[in-house]
Order: C-alpha cells, then structure tokens, then sequence
C-alpha cells in the first residue's frame, strides 16, 4: 500500500506512534510518505520505502499567524495525486483531521477518492479539542474521517463524552517494538548516573503543566529520605523553570540529572529501578509503556487510560492525581525490597508484551484493507 502520514514531528507521544508505525509498516514493504513540517525526531533510519514531504508556510508580512492547515492540506492533494497515495493516516486531530478533510474534498472534486483515517492520541480531545475554539471544527473533522482510532478505551469514552460523534471509534492501542529494548545494560553505565549504588528513578515528559512534573519532584524528594536515591529527568518543556525552582526549594538538585530531549529513551530507561509518571491526564501513557518495555516498574496516577497499560500491584502502582504520599508509599514498597523489585521488573515486561508490535500493527494493516 501506498500511505501517508500526517503527524507532529516532534517528541510528543503521537509523534513518535506516527513514525513508529510508519517505520513498522516501511519494513513490511508499504510505502510510507510522511508529510509534516520537519523531519520526524524518531525517523532514524533510511529504507527506500520511506519518504518525507515538508509543509513549508512562507513567512508573508500579512499574516499575523501562518496558516499551516492551508498549506498543508495543498501539500496533501498533491502528494496524494503524484505520489498515487492509497490512504491518508492523520495522528492528532487538530489540524490534521481538518486539514485532511479539505484534501479530500478538492480530490473528490478532480474524481480522486482518497480514504483518511484519524487517530485520536489525547490532549486533541480532553484538552485542546473540547475547547470552543476548537470544537465545531474537530466534531466535524472527526465525522467525516473514513475511520478513526483512538490509543484507549479511556479517550473513546472521552471522546464520545466531549463531542457529538456519530462515527463508530476503534480502539488501537499504542505499541512498543521489544526488540529495540534487546541490549546488555552495562554497569558502568549506571554507576554514572549512581555512583555509590544509589536507587534511580526516572520521569520522561514534554513538561508540560498537564504531567505535573513538581509531583515528580516531591515524590522523589519522599523517596530520596528514605533511601540514597537519584532522578533523571528526560524532555523539556514550559514547566522546566519551575522544576529548578522546586528543586531548589526542596535542595534535591544534587541529585537529579537532567538530561533533557532524548531521542532514544530506550537506551537509559534500563539504568532505572523505577519509572514516575504524575500526569493529570493522559489517554495513554507512552512512555509508561516504554518503561515497562525496559523492566522498569511504574509508579503512575490512576487517571485517563493509565490503568489501561499499567495494571495495580503487578507492573507497578496507581494513586489518585496529587496523592505524593501513596506514590512515594509505593515507590519505597518497590525500592526497599530487592527481590520485590525484581519481580515487578519482570511483571512489567510481561505487561509490555501484551503491547508488543506485532500484535498492533495487523489492526492498523486490516483497517486500512478494509478503506480500500
Ligand atoms: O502527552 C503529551 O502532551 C503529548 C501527547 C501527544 O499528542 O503527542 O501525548 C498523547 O498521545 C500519546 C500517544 O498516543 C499518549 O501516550 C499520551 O498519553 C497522550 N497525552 C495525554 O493524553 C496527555
């Protein structure tokens, strides 16, 4: 098949599913055309199957705000028309669905019938979409999609809760590739980061208000008086003044690295005995799932569709938002006990596999059969 994708390009969750995916179905022997305004972070590899398109907005003196749905909705009728595309796959709603949407209607006006699927990831919903400035807009986008997806029964029910949605949504959920999680963990490695066999803990976000990263902190804080114990911090974001600011309040900057955006969480997230996750919401929780993929237990919030992915006292704990007590309780449950830590370890794997590529991607690879 010949499909293209329509993503962020950047380290947020969808993005990397987007690439992932299109990586997955590269490999599989699809030609893949992302179309996107730069060149996805995650794309690291080079097939012949694989093709980037940039949607470039010139920068013309009239516009106080570019306008990138325009553009990019005339980049995706032309890819769509010389590249012979068979399906548009947009991740994110605003403004791929809608942007897709106008695509296909100027095709359809030059007697090309081009299927769009739309994947709901998480904040396009619970907090962007259901805004009124968005609202009218995404319902319709949304309904008009030939199909749409969404990574948890959690944004599904969202979804129906916040819009008036007559299409039927499938639950995809997000996938990890285990083999990428294939390599030795060298000690030294770890002594880097701990070097007097501190325990560590990790947190991966885009720091933004909705992971409340200070949760992060004061977890760690609770934890670190209990047992000598490190954090590493991975991404960058608008919140990432006030964690110096608490750090420093708390005096816990000496032991937090901060490493900022990663471009392969894969190859640290072994170092870690832990992996924190505080989020006010989340559809999902990639980067639980990546952990878990890394044998690392997580020590999440109970909201969204975490519990979806992180199952209560077998790969790791769930609390109530803002609860810091029952989430350093748990962490220090897991970190105190070595052969206790060392099942959930396990247990988190197990958990991981349920994600696992090859399981998923046949979901997407049958929708879009059935598109065609
Ligand atoms: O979490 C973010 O702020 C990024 C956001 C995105 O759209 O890139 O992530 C969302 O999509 C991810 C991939 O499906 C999910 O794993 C995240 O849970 C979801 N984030 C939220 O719902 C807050």
């Amino acid at each position: 098949m010949k499909i293209g994708i329509v993503c962020y390009p950047t380290f947020g969750g969808s993005g990397v599913v987007a690439t992932e995916l299109g990586i997955a179905l590269a490999k599989k022997g699809h030609k893949v055309h992302f179309i996107t305004y730069s060149h996805p972070v995650r794309l690291d590899t080079y097939s012949e199957n694989l093709f980037f398109h940039e949607v470039r907005v010139s920068d013309y003196p009239l516009f106080e705000y570019q306008p990138y749905e325009l553009v990019l909705s005339s980049m995706l009728v032309n890819v769509v028309k010389y590249e012979k595309l068979d399906l548009l796959h947009v991740h994110y709603a605003i403004p791929h669905a809608s942007a897709a949407y106008m695509a296909k209607q100027i095709l359809a006006s030059q007697g090309i019938f081009i299927p769009v699927i739309t994947t709901l990831h998480g904040t396009d919903i619970t907090l962007l979409g259901k805004d009124a400035s968005f609202e009218p807009v995404i319902t319709f986008a949304i309904n008009q999609s030939d199909a749409v997806t969404a990574v948890s029964e959690s944004l599904k029910a969202d979804t129906y809760a916040y819009f008036k949605i007559i299409k039927e949504i499938q639950v995809i959920p997000n996938f990890i590739n285990l083999e990428e999680y294939k390599f030795e963990l060298i000690p030294e490695q770890r002594l880097s980061y701990a070097p007097y066999g501190e325990k560590i803990a990790i947190h991966i976000s885009n720091f933004r208000k909705v992971k409340r990263v200070e949760d992060v902190l004061r977890v760690f804080d609770k934890i670190r008086k209990k047992i000598p114990s490190k954090l590493i911090l991975i991404g960058d974001g608008p919140e990432r003044s006030n964690i110096q600011r608490l750090c420093r309040e708390l005096d816990t900057c000496g032991d937090i690295h901060s490493l900022g955006k990663v471009v392969s969480p894969e190859k640290i997230l072994p170092l870690a005995d832990i992996f924190l996750l505080t989020s006010e919401t989340e559809s999902f929780g990639l980067s639980a799932l990546e952990a878990m993929a890394a044998k690392v237990p997580v020590i999440s919030t109970n909201t969204g569709g975490i519990s979806e992915v992180n199952k209560q006292g077998f790969s790791g704990f769930l609390s109530n938002v803002g609860d810091i007590e029952d989430m350093a309780k748990n962490a220090l449950f897991l970190l105190e006990d070595e052969s206790r830590l060392k099942q959930f370890r396990e247990n988190a794997y197990e958990q991981a596999k349920k994600f696992e590529l090859s399981r998923i991607l046949p979901m997407y690879e049958n929708l879009y059969s059935s598109l065609m």
